[in-house]
């Protein structure tokens, strides 16, 4: 990737949309309101503080706080500063975070003060040098240290290719792997969906996700910011509030349980949404009945996308005529859209074949928002290329004759739950080091708010007893909450195949009827 500006440091970009009055608001918040002055000032403030810590180049900020707009500053002063943000769940326990640490090795680690002691024991134990804290009350070290600096900051200078974040996603084998996203890769997919979701003047986004994610971080913020539009911001999403926030906002981006939770509230109707010109949906797969649903409460039709970490959004159903796709402009239930301008899309069979459109296979993507690959990984990363550059997304699809690809299964043992990745290589390997247990599966059944979420049948040891809930506990502290099953069941043997592999297709089945009878 070769440069033609001066600065490809994607704060620059960003900040050349703010508006030009910057006493404007751009976040309103239930503290109150925040101009694009303070983001600017106090993301320089915090740019400033991170460069007066004379880190090498490269350096990984990693940060795991409560959402704020505060840590949104935060984010944007690590691009400005030129070093790489490393957004961490707030549900990871320390195990999990202790992992991150030592993979990526950060020079910063900012958290919240209620859980400064674990980590900042797990931090200094990796030789981390700074650990800082923010609360979402405006406190913590970090603001106090920043109020010092100078708020004035120019954006380092940075070429497209270089490092701007690392997003960790957990992988099939259960070791989770670092995906490396430059400037250009953010800059590239943020100017791609403001004109293929046709942002305009005048459009507010209703920001209800976690920030520390694709979906909430990448897709929503940049495309707020990138547009110049102000944001109504939400610290955890409530459906009732949502709605009532609905009559001042004009974007709403949310995961399928979002939608599920505010379809169940009896004050969504056309009225409440009047004022909204889209809703979008991604992470997970929109069932076709929330989405018809959907239509028939509000009269709006919910824009589908699809996308990874790996490589921020892919594909879109159309906001408006795709002259690509001879000005099609319907937005289809149950598929994700197009691929987007400049993403190139294939569907290959198991020997790596192109196929048709009609005909089902594995994704594989190449484009400018596709990752640089994983930290410390090559030969990971490797792996996951073909010999022609195309990613291989590890999702199953098809491509119609019009150009609309439709996910129809993974070839990659993962599930998603209310938008999170759960990997049950990672929930197995820790069931399995528990006292009494054998072996375990973890599979995931459909659930009517998180879309899926996960079963483990576990094995005990010969002539040991095992208390399923105790399972169950026992995992909490070691897993971010979402990922710990749902339920728990004891049986004598997994079923398997001939090769030995343990047939989950089968404990899907016979688990789905199992749960739903219990309740
Ligand atoms: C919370 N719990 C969950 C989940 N969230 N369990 C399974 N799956 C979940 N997603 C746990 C809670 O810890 C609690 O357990 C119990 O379930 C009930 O919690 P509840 O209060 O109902 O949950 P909540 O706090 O309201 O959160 C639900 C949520 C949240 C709002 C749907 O999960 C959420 O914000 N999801 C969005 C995720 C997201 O942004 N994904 C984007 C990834 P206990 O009682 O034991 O504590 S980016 C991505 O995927 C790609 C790139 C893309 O295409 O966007
Ligand atoms: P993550 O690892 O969090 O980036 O999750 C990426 C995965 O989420 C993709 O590989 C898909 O399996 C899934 N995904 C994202 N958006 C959609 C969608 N709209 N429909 C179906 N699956 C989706």
């Amino acid at each position: 990737m070769t440069s033609n500006n001066i600065n490809d440091n994607f704060y620059q970009l960003l900040r050349e949309q703010f508006p030009t009055d910057l006493s404007l608001p751009a976040v309103y918040d239930d503290a109150g309101v925040y101009s694009w002055s303070d983001l600017d000032k106090g993301s320089a403030m915090m740019a400033n503080l991170l460069q007066g810590l004379a880190l090498p180049k490269g350096s990984r900020i990693a940060v795991q706080v409560d959402k704020s707009v505060e840590a949104v500053m935060l984010y944007l002063a690590t691009l400005r500063a030129g070093y790489v943000f490393l957004p961490l769940n707030t549900a990871y326990q320390s195990a999990e975070v202790a992992y991150f640490i030592d993979n990526a090795k950060p020079a910063v680690v900012v958290c919240s003060p209620a859980t400064f002691g674990w980590v900042s024991k797990v931090a200094f134990t990796h030789g981390v040098g700074s650990v800082f804290t923010l609360s979402d009350e405006r406190t913590g070290s970090l603001l106090d240290r920043a109020a010092h600096y100078d708020s004035q900051h120019t954006p380092v200078q940075l070429m497209p290719d270089d490092l701007a974040v690392i997003i960790y996603t957990s992988g099939t084998t259960g070791r989770s792997k670092g995906a490396m996203l430059s400037h250009h890769n953010l800059a590239s997919n943020a100017q791609t969906l403001k004109a293929y979701w046709g942002w305009q003047p005048g459009d507010v986004l209703l920001h209800a996700l976690p920030i520390f994610h694709v979906h909430g971080l990448f897709v929503a913020i940049h495309a707020a910011l990138i547009n110049g539009s102000p944001m109504i911001w939400m610290k955890k999403f409530d459906a009732q509030s949502a709605i009532a926030h609905m009559q001042r906002a004009t974007v709403f981006m949310g995961v399928p349980t979002l939608y599920v939770r505010l379809l169940a509230q009896a004050q969504l109707n056309p009225q409440a949404v009047a004022n909204m010109r889209l809703f979008i949906s991604g992470s997970a797969p929109l069932l076709t009945d929330t989405f018809q649903q959907w239509h028939e409460r509000t009269g709006h039709t919910i824009l589908e996308r699809y996308g990874m970490s790996e490589t921020i959004m892919l594909t879109s159903n159309p906001y408006s005529a795709d002259a690509r796709h001879q000005g099609a402009n319907q937005r289809k239930g149950g598929t994700v859209g197009f691929a987007l301008p400049d993403v190139e899309l294939r569907v290959v069979n198991d020997d790596g074949v192109v196929l048709a459109n009609t005909q089902t296979g594995h994704i594989e993507v190449k484009g400018p928002s596709v990752f640089l690959g994983y930290w410390n990984m090559p030969e990971k990363t490797a792996e996951e290329f073909t010999a022609d550059g195309f990613f291989k997304t590890g999702d199953v699809g098809v491509v119609s004759s019009q150009g609309y690809v439709t996910i129809v299964g993974r070839n990659k043992d993962l599930i998603i739950s209310g938008g999170y990745n759960v990997y049950p290589a990672e929930i197995e390997a820790v069931i399995n080091k528990l006292p009494g247990v054998s072996e375990s599966a973890v599979v995931g059944i459909a659930h009517a708010d998180f879309g899926e979420v996960g079963v483990a049948v576990v094995v005990a040891d010969k002539g040991a007893v095992l208390d399923p809930l105790a399972v169950l506990t026992a995992i909490k502290g070691e897993l971010a909450n979402f990922k710990v099953p749902k339920h728990c069941v004891v049986v004598d043997e997994l079923p398997r195949n001939a090769m030995g592999k343990v047939q989950k297709n089968i404990l899907r089945q016979q688990y789905t009827s199992h749960v739903f009878a219990s309740h």
